[in-house]
């Protein structure tokens, strides 16, 4: 990044910070490091340009000691954190309420599950305004703002209403739906308003980013595109947004590094000890009626139906890592989970033989998750929608052996990149899934091993680090033609998926 702007200082404001803190035992706040890929990939661009990441610390205990703490973690990190801190009705009707009852569910195509509460938008306005006062208090003026997600769309609205004239960039880390579905928000107008008060918009696939454009043509009057690369410009109302899309990646080698030691090699080989003669399927998710999880459960069923030759042959690790607890329909669909879990095991189980799907509920350590990816034959990741689904690539990178199969939903983010690779499925067709599980199975090495080839390698080129700088490089660049047009960017060399 050439010139003064390179060192621009850079301020993140996520809705959570990237510690976690709670209170331990004796009283005190325990601080752990959150241990996502963006935290990491973060970091070290925070150290090095000076700046600060903003964000709610994960408790409405607003006691004072907890901004004390903050700030320690933040003199250990190398570089300022600040909390915003909510009240527990805040943290109602803004995160488990608008965020998580209406956008949550509307922009992952799901409309029916909509709380559309009127109270829910107010409280999203004042708490966005929060967050925006926030970055007042920190920001010298001339800091690059990069808000992260659908919790905080609405921040740039709040930030120049408030007079705030520098650069913006926001990044939607899940779909960004059709018109169709996005226009029954009763408060869509004002949200893409909001999202047209940045700098740069970033989405994960090109498909976000169409449906993105095609919402503002219906709502704003004016809305000139230039350019036909990764990044476009727009005219909105005579103010330009710049717009794009940038694939969220892993930290391929750490993966790779990671799971190539003796540790996680013999805690894999101790789970094929345990669960020998057979193949390994994996399912990994977050406790979240988007993943698609009793549907998935189905179609391994169906697959023993149809294909008895598998049974015995195969089981499937299902893993579930709790998730927004407090919200009613994911306490129902772990019920649900749990309810076919049983039904299959019941149907297909003999005395001391063998399970056909092992159900963990609970999060797996780093090391016993890359246990997991190393010993899985076959990974099942069936979402119904994802923005990109990172457990797809930390799969292929963890397959170090390159002979392993992936079974990709045609609705993850993932699928436009992957699709030279995985084997795409429709998660709503039970009995396609079933019949592409018995594909995986008896896929030749060969095939299977050009096929990971191709997916590992386009995961390794466009990284985490890459992540971070094409959408910094996006939000400074002076030509926007320096960016991979559509007959060389290297993500969009395949088209997005579209299904038949
Ligand atoms: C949102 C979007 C988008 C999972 N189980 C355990 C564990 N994990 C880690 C995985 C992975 C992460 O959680 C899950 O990421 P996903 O991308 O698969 O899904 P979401 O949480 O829904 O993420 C998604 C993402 O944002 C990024 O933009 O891809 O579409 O929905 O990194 O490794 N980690 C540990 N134990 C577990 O049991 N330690």
């Amino acid at each position: 990044m050439p010139g003064e702007r390179a060192k621009q200082r850079l301020i993140v404001v996520s809705n959570r910070l990237p510690y976690v803190f709670k209170r331990g035992e004796n009283g005190r706040w325990l601080t752990e490091r959150g241990a996502g890929g963006l935290v990491s990939a973060l970091l070290p661009v925070l150290r090095d340009r000076g700046g600060s990441w903003i964000g709610w610390p994960g408790t409405a205990d607003g006691s004072s000691d907890l901004e004390a703490a903050v700030t320690a973690a933040g003199g250990e990190v190398g570089f300022a954190l600040k909390a915003v801190t909510l009240d527990a009705r805040e943290v109602h009707e803004f995160y488990h309420g608008f965020a998580n009852e209406i956008i949550w569910p509307l922009f992952h195509d799901l409309q029916s599950l909509c709380n559309f509460e009127p109270a829910y938008w107010r409280t999203y306005k004042e708490v966005t305004r929060k967050f925006a006062e926030a970055v007042l208090a920190v920001s010298g003026g001339d800091d690059f703002i990069w808000v992260h997600d659908y919790h905080l769309m609405n921040v740039a609205a709040e930030l120049r209403a408030l007079g705030y004239r520098s650069r913006i960039g926001f990044f939607l880390h899940i779909p960004f739906p059709s018109p169709d579905i996005f226009f029954n928000l009763p408060w869509r107008s004002a949200l893409l308003h909001a999202l047209s008060q940045y700098d740069l918009v970033g989405f994960q696939t090109l498909r976000d980013r169409r449906n993105f454009i095609q919402c503002l043509r219906s709502v704003m009057e004016e809305v000139a595109i230039q350019g036909k690369g990764q990044v476009v410009s727009l005219t909105v109302n005579g103010r330009t947004v710049r717009v794009g899309n940038f694939p969220i990646s892993i930290d391929y080698d750490a993966f790779v590094r990671q799971a190539g030691t003796d540790e996680v090699a013999q805690r894999a080989q101790e789970l094929h000890r345990l669960l020998p003669r057979r193949n390994l399927i994996l399912g990994v998710d977050r406790l979240d009626y988007t993943k698609g999880i009793p549907l998935r459960l189905l179609a391994f069923k169906a697959a023993l139906e149809r294909y008895p030759e598998l049974r015995e042959r195969i089981s499937l690790i299902q893993v579930v890592v709790p998730s927004r607890v407090d919200i009613p329909q994911y306490h129902d669909l772990k019920m649900k989970i749990e309810q076919l879990v049983g039904e299959i095991n019941g149907g297909f189980v003999r005395p001391g033989g063998w399970v056909p799907v092992w159900y963990e509920y609970g999060s797996l350590r780093r090391k016993d998750l890359l246990a997991y990816y190393r010993a899985a034959d076959i990974a099942l990741i069936t979402p119904l929608k994802d923005g990109m689904n990172l457990v797809a690539k930390e799969y292929c990178a963890c397959s170090i052996e390159e002979e392993c199969v992936l079974i990709l939903s045609e609705f993850a983010g993932a699928a436009a990149q992957l699709q030279n690779g995985a084997l795409l499925v429709n998660p709503y067709d039970i009995e396609g899934v079933a019949d592409m599980l018995h594909r995986a199975f008896t896929m030749s090495d060969e095939e299977r091993r050009a096929r990971m080839r191709r997916m590992r390698r386009s995961i390794r080129e466009t990284d985490i680090f890459w992540w971070v700088d094409s959408f910094l490089r996006a939000a400074i660049a002076k030509d926007l033609s320096a960016f991979p047009q559509p007959a060389d960017h290297a993500t969009e060399a395949v088209p997005d998926y579209v299904p038949i």
